[in-house]
């Protein structure tokens, strides 16, 4: 209640990754939980550019396209730069993927990771540094996406070790630059969510363990390439806004993919972004976007589906390749795939 004193016994994410750190798989050595411990401070610093950029000249173009042949804004760049850096100083990271740069960076061996062999470590990481970058200059949510494989035995880093099916991610997560700023991760134990104590400069425990209800009201589409749709996709759409009990979905599209999934996981519902007849694959990114989100949701009690097949089975070939994605509330998810079920 209100007059409770504040709590002294925070768990901040340092102390609940410590925590976890004897069933991470990774004999306890400490190494995962470093990385993540990278990973958070490269959120607070994305954070506090992502707040600070109407005021610091980081709204708009760099005049650069990224990989996609999208316009790379400023922060797009910056939180790029920042996420590299990081992760390749961390001393953990064999391969990372993220969505700015066209080609992997192998870490210790030449190029853009640097020469130095000493800041090798044994994990990958697949990220998309600012998510919803649209957004960014009206001053609506963004986040980061991130996804997190251990190299294969015997590896010393290769694109084999990111070209792998979802299931065999260690580690998944995003950080929301909102209201608040938020950290969600899941080790394969469950998913728990973390707020940005802005005075301590700490990630604080507040949304332990979280499940999606097993049914939600919201839906969540970019309903405006609905002439493109595939039947099935159209005629689940007719049949939670239209439904016999009289009592309709509630839209809700912000656009930015973390924002829309983070309030799916809290309230459940679904949120798709489907394969049509313009892009058979969608829009969203396998890696570092399907993945993460796909790993979370499943953690949480959910689904995700491209509409005929579990997301996390999926064998990517490519770094940069697209996934039909739906995911969210249990029985919401499943009556989306039943509609797959009758077409073929
Ligand atoms: P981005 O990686 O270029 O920011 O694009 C991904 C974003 C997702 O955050 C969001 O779900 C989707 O694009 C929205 O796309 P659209 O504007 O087509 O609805
Ligand atoms: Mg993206």
């Amino acid at each position: 209640d209100s007059l409770a004193p504040p709590s002294t016994d925070l768990i901040t994410l340092t102390r609940h990754v410590l925590s976890q750190q004897y069933t991470l798989g990774d004999n306890a050595s400490g190494d995962l939980t470093l990385l993540l411990t990278a990973i958070q401070v490269t959120s607070k610093y994305i954070a506090s550019n992502v707040r600070k950029a109407r005021l610091i000249n980081l709204v708009g173009l760099a005049g650069e396209q990224n990989v996609q042949g999208e316009d790379q804004k400023k922060l797009d760049v910056l939180s790029d730069q920042i996420m590299v850096n990081a992760l390749r100083a961390s001393g953990k990271c064999a391969v990372l993927v993220t969505e700015e740069r066209e080609e992997a960076v192998f870490i210790g061996q030449g190029g853009d990771g640097g020469e130095d062999q000493r800041l090798k470590g044994n994990y990958c990481v697949v990220f998309d540094p600012l998510d919803g970058s649209s957004n960014i200059d009206a001053g609506v949510n963004v986040g980061t996406i991130f996804g997190i494989y251990k190299v294969k035995e015997g590896s010393k880093g290769s694109l084999g070790d990111v070209l792998r099916p979802g299931s065999e991610m260690v580690a998944a997560g995003y950080t929301m630059y909102g209201s608040s700023c938020n950290l969600v991760l899941s080790t394969g134990h469950g998913v728990n969510g973390f707020t940005l104590d802005e005075a301590l400069g700490e990630f604080i425990l507040t949304h332990p363990d979280i499940q999606i209800p097993a049914r939600g009201k919201i839906y969540s589409f970019n309903e405006g390439n609905s002439m493109h749709f595939h039947e099935p996709t159209k005629k689940y759409l007719e049949s939670i806004k239209y439904p016999s009990d009289g009592k309709p979905y509630s839209a809700r599209y912000i656009g930015s993919m973390v924002a829309d999934v983070h309030r799916t996981l809290l309230y459940g519902g679904i949120f798709g972004y489907p394969g049509d007849k313009k892009s058979p694959n969608g829009k969203l990114r396998i890696l570092y976007e399907a993945f993460p989100m796909a790993y979370l949701t499943e953690q949480a009690g959910g689904i995700a589906t491209t509409g005929t097949q579990r997301i996390l089975d999926v064998q990517p070939t490519g770094i940069h390749q697209r996934l039909p994605v739906f995911l969210g509330s249990k029985e919401d998810v499943q009556d989306l795939i039943s509609f797959y079920e009758q077409e073929s």
